[in-house]
């Protein structure tokens, strides 16, 4: 498997101090390499058996962490796949433009929380797979992560 385009890992640490607990710091251009416009979080999953994501972004990008529990997200730039168990607070993944993604396999108490670099907007996704790889086939995507 080769290396996936517009994704890196990113590690925030954790501050554990005299007090109970840890604490993990994301600030805007620093740990997260874009000026966050937008939190959401996805939670209260029914089934493990559900599937999310199965889209990509024109130019959004994203920091996706797993607050709580696990799941699976699974990811692919048109030619590269990667896999990841998420289930560490302080990890999180950035994805840029044009990465197919997919989240599965959650755990009851799975929260996901995503920092974004932009506002909502419908018209930023592609959710039709074979477009996707139509797009990814005629475009040359610049590498965001070098
Ligand atoms: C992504 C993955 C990781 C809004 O109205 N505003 C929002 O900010 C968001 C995130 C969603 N929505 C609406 C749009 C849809 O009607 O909520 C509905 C579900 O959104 P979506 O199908 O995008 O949900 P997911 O979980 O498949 O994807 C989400 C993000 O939307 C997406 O950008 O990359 O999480």
């Amino acid at each position: 498997m080769g290396k996936l385009r517009n994704f890196k890992r990113i590690d925030l640490g954790q501050i554990i101090d005299s007090h109970d607990g840890k604490l993990s710091v994301a600030e805007s251009d620093i740990d997260i390499p874009f000026n966050i416009k937008r939190v959401y979080y996805i939670y209260d999953f029914d089934s493990n058996k559900s599937i999310r994501g199965y889209h990509a972004h024109k130019t959004l990008e994203q920091v996706l962490f797993c607050i709580s529990g696990s799941f699976t997200l699974k990811l692919f730039d048109g030619i590269n796949y990667y896999e990841e168990k998420m289930n560490k607070p302080n990890i999180g993944l950035f994805i840029g433009k044009y990465i197919w993604h997919t989240m599965h396999n959650f755990s009851d108490n799975c929260i996901i929380l995503v920092l974004a670099s932009e506002h909502f907007d419908e018209t930023d996704y592609i959710r039709d797979f074979n477009n996707f790889k139509k797009i990814i086939n005629e475009k040359k995507i610049e590498n965001q992560t070098k």
